[in-house]
């Protein structure tokens, strides 16, 4: 009898010959996270727009701790920090020690670099001390932590002692997050110490030159960039890449991540998703977040573009959010390299929000560990901070590269890897960089527009951008400018009539008919202007997401059900939503009579002049959760197969 593989795998990939075949399973199939109460899943959601992300290449950015530095192989240390291949001290206890510097400058969320146990030999003359050469999943890198620190995460589950409890616990305390990073895709490469031997909190459980069980591919390395199927099967410079086919192997990577997070880890950014199936992450995203509902994630798929379908559909798709490259590479050369069309690329981009489900939620940034830092692009700190406060303003949940604030960058070789990984060497936090960056995060918590409102293109030239961020009667304005000095004769702002005054300048600008006049921008000279509106306040708040409706111009969406938040079937009662771009409304709805009970719901459209238009199914169902938040993220049903 032939047997057929399911269908997500293509004959060619199926190459394990039933895994657990004749061999004892030495990772055990998790237990079913089921068994909890079902309110469980009504209530916890995780907002995370309204967060500042700071990324740490923990190695690079303080030293809090002389005696783990030079770990369990002191040839990978170099104490004066000229070898860039190898650690130069910094650990978690340097990241404590700087956690009010961090907090003062208004980040919210710090992500670090992977934390894991990782090979000990050079390779390409580099240790791995970017932490994405994993050998123990389970195991911490020892140069982090204190020398007399456990390494093993089950063996200090108990006593949550180490520094890397305190890390979180000190995070926590001030109201911080946690980003821990990780990678699925491979664990190691060939430094002649064993590629791919791979650990379970010490027990080896796999290796690739005696792969019994099937843990690896064995295709080689990805010859042709255009071939899905390599680029999904095969190796990056010789890593050693993961058999998702093997359920061994995706129970322990997920047993491994749930660690974590019941470690008290608040959010994952995922590397190289690029590389496995969307299968793989949707999996992988439902059953961590059935593990932790309100755990935020986000996938590093390289080079993500709105014009490429493959990384759309991932956005979209597997269950997390990605790092928004396209924005980046269009900021990058619009400020940093000077390119013709200035703004343009940039709005170009923000153009095709549309095809992103949740744009709103896209991780912004001008630079990170893979890339040159911006400065050795451009090294003018007046241009950075316009790059910055275009991160800060727009749509998407905005990421500094570590050192940003400091004006940190060394150009040798043009900054690229691993010039773009400096030791910090300057706290101050009186550059104007700093202050923006706590200025705007500030603002990104008081006014909703900011985080989760539409953005809307007011006055645009190659040198000079403003725009409008809204979300019901919160508002706020924004201009730049990249060039000289230059006054802009009229703009519509948006805002009330009056005096209002810069968030950055404490400049007054007086607004008639929500226009300004004569808006006089200095050179690389930025304008940001707030206006606060009411806040919705109840017992249980759902935001609600629909995408997938196309609306005309005096059409608008509204939601409908059968409680009294939603009008009681009355249309004329329903809850408005808002519009966000041309493939997503949203709204918070408040919840009060109704928390706590089973409601049913669907979308309409408003028009003018006509009867409303009803999503063509029965309703939509959902038990309100009895306090907290809740998100709905619905596609608008026409009922009719497309
Ligand atoms: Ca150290
Ligand atoms: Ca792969």
């Amino acid at each position: 009898m032939v047997q057929t593989p399911p269908s997500q795998f293509s004959d060619e990939q199926y190459k394990v010959e039933n895994p657990q075949a004749e061999v004892e399973t030495i990772i055990e199939a998790p237990r079913s996270d089921t068994d909890i109460d079902l309110e469980f899943l009504y209530t916890r959601d995780i907002e995370f727009r309204q967060e500042t992300i700071y990324f740490i290449v923990v190695d690079r950015f303080h030293d809090g701790d002389p005696d783990n530095s030079e770990g369990p192989n002191p040839e990978l240390y170099d104490p004066n920090g000229q070898d860039w291949g190898k650690y130069w001290g910094g650990d978690l206890q340097g990241i404590i020690d700087k956690l009010d510097y961090l907090k003062n400058m208004g980040v919210t969320a710090v992500w670090l670099t992977p934390l894991f146990e990782q090979v000990e030999k050079l390779f390409i003359q580099s240790a791995a001390i970017h932490g994405y050469w994993t050998r123990d999943f389970k195991r911490l890198n020892p140069r982090f932590i204190a020398a007399d620190d456990e390494p093993s995460l089950n063996k200090s589950q108990e006593q949550k002692n180490t520094v890397f409890d305190r890390l979180i616990s000190e995070l926590h305390k001030r109201n911080m997050k946690l980003v821990l990073d990780t990678v699925c895709n491979h664990s190691t490469p060939d430094t002649g110490d064993g590629k791919g031997e791979l650990y379970d909190d010490g027990v080896k459980i796999a290796d690739f030159n005696n792969d019994d069980r099937h843990w690896y591919h064995h295709y080689g390395e990805v010859t042709d960039w255009e071939d899905d199927w390599q680029v999904q099967n095969c190796e990056l410079s010789g890593l050693a890449t993961f058999n998702e086919n093997n359920i061994e192997y995706r129970n322990y990577i997920k047993s491994a991540i749930k660690q974590w997070l019941d470690r008290g880890v608040d959010a994952l950014r995922v590397d190289t998703v690029k590389h496995m199936p969307i299968w793989f992450w949707q999996e992988f995203n439902a059953d961590i977040q059935l593990h932790k509902p309100d755990v935020f994630i986000f996938g590093e798929w390289i080079y993500s573009h709105p014009s490429d379908d493959r990384s759309v559909e991932f956005a979209n798709h597997s269950g997390m959010t990605m790092l928004d490259f396209g924005l980046c590479v269009a900021i990058r050369a619009a400020l940093a390299q000077g390119a013709e069309d200035g703004f343009h690329l940039i709005q170009d981009i923000l153009n095709e929000d549309h095809r992103y489900n949740g744009a709103t939620e896209l991780i912004t940034f001008i630079d990170n560990h893979d890339m040159s830092r911006f400065q050795s692009l451009n090294p003018d700190p007046d241009m950075l901070r316009v790059a910055i406060a275009l991160i800060m303003t727009s749509r998407g949940i905005p990421c500094i590269y570590y050192g940003t604030e400091q004006y940190l960058h060394n150009d040798t070789e043009g900054g690229n890897d691993p010039y773009n990984r400096p030791m910090m060497d300057r706290w101050d936090t009186d550059t104007e960089v700093y202050r923006a960056i706590r200025l705007l995060s500030g603002l990104r918590r008081l006014n909703p527009a900011l985080s989760m409102g539409s953005q809307w293109q007011k006055y645009i030239t190659p040198d000079v951008y403003c725009y409008v961020r809204r979300y019901r009667d919160s508002i706020c304005f924004v201009a730049m400018n990249r060039g000289e000095a230059i006054t802009v004769e009229e703009v519509d702002t948006e805002l009330p009539d009056g005096e209002h005054t810069c968030v950055l300048t404490h400049c007054k600008y007086e607004v008639k008919d929500g226009k300004i006049r004569d808006l006089q921008l200095e050179a690389r000279g930025i304008v940001v202007i707030s206006h606060v509106g009411g806040r919705i306040k109840a017992q249980t708040i759902v935001r609600a997401q629909l995408n997938a409706v196309q609306t005309q111009p005096g059409e608008t969406i509204v939601i409908t059900g059968n409680c009294p938040e939603l009008g009681n079937w009355d249309i004329a009662k329903a809850f408005p939503l808002e519009y966000i771009n041309p493939n997503t409304w949203f709204a918070e709805i408040p919840f009060d009579e109704s928390a706590g009970k089973l409601i049913n719901y669907k979308y309409a459209m408003w028009r003018e002049g006509q009867a409303p238009l009803q999503e063509n199914l029965v309703a939509r169902r959902w038990v309100i959760a009895n306090e907290g938040t809740v998100k709905w993220r619905d596609s608008w049903s026409s009922g009719r197969e497309s």
